[in-house]
């Protein structure tokens, strides 16, 4: 089904790495008691709060199949409260060593090739490279884009947008012909709105036909801002985007996590959305740490064989954490719980 509709698209993807070269993503069947669409690993949090002596805090990061084992890119939240990018290495997708010193990006012009943070990191294969976009300190938040080939060297690219800008999110192909990546226009603070849009780009440094995806409001859980998460899933019902959603308490704000199903040519359509959370702070590690209430995913490893998900997702700006589900349970999912 996948081809026809790249064929439809006159889109081929030249992608060496098949699924089945690669090793079986994490994977824990639903528990006999769960009652939701998703259920979490039940050794959560993977990742603690120090795993390499600089940290005080890893979490919102990205993870991929690579080889045959994972790569990441972490969100390390140094002692200095200053966030950074680290790599890390892993066999099995769920034990991690991630390196002490953060990654260091190469081939930028001068004028930004100085990142004054670097936060919340998503990774995207298309066709020959690894792409990383990650919001980025340039005179306020926007997004950072780098490549790499082998996980090794990293070529810094062109900042995809002007401040201000988060969650900047990569399609794993070409859409009609151009690169395409959602994000999030924002404000230099914590910002209190937040839609997403839709951009695209002939040739990764000049970005445009912007396009209005979808917006805050509606149910109270995704009613202050939105943000896309990892990087959508190409599926015979459209590009299935995991986002999360954001309620505004009187004691700050609470991150969920949402769905939606994509048009394939067209993604700034919607046809359909979750009109209640798939995974909502819960357990102690989500609803305590440096941020309370905090659920946001960044990456999403999925076996096309077989349909399972494995969701990579932050809690509580503290820790790292993966849930699970199944593909067609959830595409039915977002369908009779769609606000569309
Ligand atoms: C957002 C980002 C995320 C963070 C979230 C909750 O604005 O900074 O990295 O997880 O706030 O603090």
């Amino acid at each position: 089904m996948l081809k026809t509709i790249r064929k439809q698209n006159q889109t081929v993807s030249t992608s060496t790495v098949t699924d089945r070269s690669l090793p079986a993503i994490p994977w824990q069947p639903r528990p006999a008691d769960s009652i939701d669409i998703i259920w979490r690993h039940d050794k959560n949090p993977i990742i603690g709060r120090r795993p390499i002596p600089c940290a005080q805090g890893v979490y919102n990061s990205a993870v991929v199949r690579y080889k045959t084992g994972y790569v990441g890119i972490f969100r390390v939240d140094h002692k200095d409260r200053v966030p950074r990018l680290h790599l890390g290495h892993s066999h099995d997708g769920l034990a991690w060593t991630i390196e002490p010193e953060p990654i260091v990006l190469s081939g930028a012009a001068s004028e930004i090739r100085k990142m004054e943070y670097a936060y919340d990191p998503r990774l995207c294969q298309i066709e020959d490279y690894w792409y990383i976009t990650w919001c980025n300190g340039y005179h306020g938040p926007t997004i950072g884009l780098a490549r790499s080939k082998d996980f090794i060297t990293f070529e810094q690219l062109e900042n995809a947008f002007l401040p201000f800008n988060r969650n900047g999110v990569m399609f794993p192909r070409r859409i009609n012909g151009r690169y395409a990546m959602l994000n999030r226009p924002s404000d230099n603070g914590h910002t209190p709105f937040g839609d997403i849009f839709y951009s695209e780009s002939p040739d990764l440094t000049f970005w445009g036909k912007h396009r209005f995806v979808m917006g805050a409001g509606g149910q109270w859980w995704q009613g202050v801002k939105i943000g896309a998460g990892p990087t959508p899933i190409e599926t015979e019902h459209g590009w299935l985007t995991f986002y999360h959603g954001v309620l505004g308490t009187c004691n700050g704000f609470i991150y969920s996590m949402g769905a939606a199903l994509l048009d394939l040519n067209e993604p700034w359509k919607v046809l359909y959305r979750t009109n209640e959370p798939i995974l909502a702070p819960e357990l102690s590690y989500e609803i305590g740490g440096n941020v309370a209430n905090v659920i946001f995913p960044c990456a999403c490893l999925h076996d096309r064989e077989s349909g399972k998900f494995a969701i990579y997702y932050g809690a509580a700006d503290t820790c790292t954490c993966v849930a699970y589900t199944n593909r067609d349970e959830l595409i039915a999912f977002i369908k009779n719980h769609s606000e569309v």
